[in-house]
């Protein structure tokens, strides 16, 4: 990493996992990237380097090959967005014409037979795996959850441009809860389920403390790779969000004092993640024990793709990762937008550990 930014063991509690087919399904993800021309010929040849089906076989070890190919499809195109769209290019300093373009390709999800963006590729991409989705097997139902997670991801990006442009740093709440969605995290949850061949009652789907589950897995995937690319980030010269650089701009301290601070909160939500699931499970149905083991594997999966991948360049100096906290605490963190997932604690009736760090 950088001169002065160290990263020390990061905490982990779960076991590495990988899809047998991993080789296929890289390989394969790199010729659908080739086949559908995704992105600039210099974007689509860092993304073929990525690894990215690897990360899709990371999400989905035990599950179908069919549909971890399609994810891994699905997250080389998502970079696509993100980057050539988002980050690096013109319509992510147009938070309205973004939103524009990102509803055209809404709808094509959505309805892949409609005649919009006939000679893009992006939507070329898209319309591919919306059919996929359907053909494998994927229910209206999940469909529409697949395309709702998709217009939130979709609206998080257009409040992200809207700072690009004013060149402003969103408040720690703020950027979190922007950051759940723009991590893209939520568009893949119906993929581990089509994946593992079910379908979860919405009802438990939703259920408030399953949902805060869900949430604070996206939270730990997010703020790793916002230590694993702050390096890639901070290099790019373009202006970028981090919760870095967000906790440099508000509490204004140093980026080793930043990146402390965010490892503190990792830690905080990993931890509460892995105590309420532990209790979540005593009473849940086959279906929700797969969809908690899945949301671990997610967990575990973008870590260990995160610090092997190209996109990050970390493989000189890699991030170990250890099962043992060595100062768990299930004291809240403060931010608005989340503090709410401690109430579980209470409700669960999670004992706490005996020793409280005595900072906060
Ligand atoms: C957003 O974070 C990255 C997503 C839009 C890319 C697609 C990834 C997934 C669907 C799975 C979640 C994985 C993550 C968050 C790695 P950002 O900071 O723009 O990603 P970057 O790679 O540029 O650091
Ligand atoms: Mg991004
Ligand atoms: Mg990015
Ligand atoms: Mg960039
Ligand atoms: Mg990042
Ligand atoms: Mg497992």
């Amino acid at each position: 990493r950088g001169d002065d930014v160290q990263v020390h063991a990061l905490y982990s509690p779960y076991a590495p996992a990988l899809h047998p087919q991993h080789v296929r399904i890289n390989q394969r993800t790199a010729q659908w990237a080739v086949r559908h021309r995704i992105g600039s010929a210099e974007l689509r040849s860092a993304l073929v380097e990525s690894d990215i089906g690897t990360f899709a076989a990371r999400i989905l070890p035990e599950g179908r090959e069919d549909v971890a190919q399609l994810l891994a499809d699905f997250v080389l195109w998502l970079f696509g967005v993100d980057d050539g769209h988002c980050e690096d290019g013109q319509l992510g300093r147009r938070p309205g014409a973004l939103a524009a373009e990102l509803s055209r390709l809404l709808r094509v999800a959505q309805n892949p037979e409609a005649p919009l963006l006939p000679t893009d590729r992006l939507a070329a991409g898209l319309r591919d795996l919306s059919r996929r989705f359907t053909a494998l097997g994927g229910t209206p139902a999940q469909k529409a959850r697949w395309v709702d997670a998709l217009r939130e991801y979709y609206l998080s990006v257009v409040w992200e441009a809207e700072h690009r442009v004013a060149g402003t740093v969103p408040t720690l709440s703020d950027y979190t809860l922007m950051r759940l969605y723009d991590g893209a995290t939520s568009v893949v949850l119906p993929l581990l389920e089509l994946g593992h061949g079910y379908e979860l009652d919405p009802d438990e789907r939703d259920d408030r403390q399953v949902r805060a589950l869900a949430e604070m897995a996206y939270f730990v995937i997010c703020w790793d790779n916002d230590l694993f690319s702050y390096d890639k980030e901070a290099r790019s010269g373009h202006w970028v969000l981090n919760v870095i650089t967000v906790l440099q701009h508000h509490q204004g301290c140093t980026v080793e004092q930043a990146l402390a601070l965010a490892v503190e909160q990792r830690d905080r939500v990993l931890y509460l993640f892995a105590r309420c699931a532990e209790a979540v499970r005593r009473t849940a149905s086959p279906q929700l024990l797969q969809y908690l083991d899945s949301l671990a594997d997610f967990v575990r999966g973008a870590q260990d793709w995160g610090v092997t991948s190209a996109r990050y360049a970390l493989g000189a100096a890699p991030i170990a990762f250890t099962p043992r906290l060595e100062r768990p605490s299930l004291e809240p963190l403060d931010i608005a937008s989340v503090a709410w997932w401690w109430e579980l604690v209470d409700e669960l009736g999670l004992e706490r550990p005996a020793l409280q760090p005595l900072t906060v």
